[in-house]
């Protein structure tokens, strides 16, 4: 059964009745508040080695960077508008070969020429993230922002990280005012 997560909130990433999962889908998904004009949202996978940041900037996957040069995580694609339901974009990720050097991937979210287009989390409705056993197709876990964020332009919704051999996830729920992914990357740098 799939867990609703609250901010801050993290759980351990099992199969349904135990076992260490091999491939998850992050599904990240988001609706336009009240008719407004088309929001580009970004989702990138951030992988972060022991000190919490990248050494590479191939570290970073999203859609200008879709595969990870390990296999490990790669992005489904670049959804422009976060037109209906479900996840508006994807990044898989094969757990069991995420090199042994990264600690955490973080999933954050960045809207597109957000400044340009005087856009912001304010406008938008029903983000989430949620994680899928990608053996099974089933839910795991969601986590949806329980408020909106007028003024803030990009989102570090949570990580997964290792802990006992397997691997956890945190919802965070940090908005920020990054306006590029590069800008939110350099976070991590
Ligand atoms: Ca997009
Ligand atoms: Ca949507």
């Amino acid at each position: 059964m799939s867990i609703n997560l609250e901010k801050g909130q993290r759980i351990s990433l099992e199969k349904d009745g135990g076992g260490i999962l091999q491939k998850v889908v992050v599904g990240l998904g988001w609706d336009v508040a009240d008719g407004g004009p088309d929001i580009d949202c970004d989702a990138s996978a951030i992988l972060c080695g022991s000190n919490g940041k990248i050494t590479d900037k191939k570290d970073i996957v999203f859609y200008n960077n879709k595969n990870h040069p390990s296999g490990s995580v790669y992005s489904t694609g670049d959804n422009l508008t976060g037109e209906g339901e479900g996840d508006d974009e994807q990044l898989i990720v094969d757990l069991a070969k995420v090199p042994a050097k990264y600690e955490k991937i973080v999933f954050v979210v960045t809207i597109y020429e957000a400044s340009k287009r005087k856009q912001d989390f304010g406008q938008i409705n029903n983000a989430f993230i949620r994680i899928v056993d990608g053996g099974t197709s089933k839910e795991i876990m969601k986590y949806s922002l329980s408020e909106k964020y007028p003024g803030k332009t990009a989102m570090i919704f949570g990580e997964l990280y290792r802990k006992d051999g397997g691997w956890k996830f945190t919802a965070i729920g940090q908005a920020t005012e990054d306006g590029a992914i590069s800008e939110m990357a350099s976070r991590f740098m």
